[in-house]
């Protein structure tokens, strides 16, 4: 069994901090589990395109409100606690964060960690999918 706290975690490489976001990485590939599972904040007013072309991503509002714009359909959905989103198409989008948001996101493969996006807003990838 694996247990942490979020306030713990926030310390070395769990913690990655970049423009508009910080993300603490509470379970990453050497956990073993088949995905990984982060606790991210995305900062108010930040406007991030992504499009995470190598992994399937799974987002639960925690806190906040903003909006996530689905760039292949041109449809735009309220974030706010209570609501998810799963990119189940590798779906190009842009989050936007009207106040900071407190997301809990899952990842499949699991980041291991040291990834950064790229200039197209994707991470590369570094463990098969399973
Ligand atoms: C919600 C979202 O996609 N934020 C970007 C960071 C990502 N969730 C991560 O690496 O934790």
């Amino acid at each position: 069994m694996i247990v942490r706290k979020l306030e713990e975690a926030k310390t070395g490489r769990r913690l990655v901090e970049t423009a508009g976001w910080n993300s603490v990485r509470l379970l990453l590939k050497d956990d073993g589990m088949g995905f990984s599972f982060h606790i991210t904040t995305i900062y108010a007013g930040a406007d991030l395109p992504m499009h995470y072309r190598n992994h399937l991503e799974s987002v639960y509002c925690i806190a906040g409100e903003g909006s996530i714009e689905n760039q292949e359909t041109g449809e735009t959905f309220e974030i706010r606690p209570g609501v998810m989103y799963a990119l189940d198409r590798h779906d190009r989008h842009v989050l936007r964060a009207t106040s900071e948001m407190t997301m809990a996101c899952v990842f499949n493969p699991p980041l291991n960690g040291l990834e950064v996006h790229d200039e197209t807003g994707a991470y590369p990838l570094q463990a098969e999918a399973v």
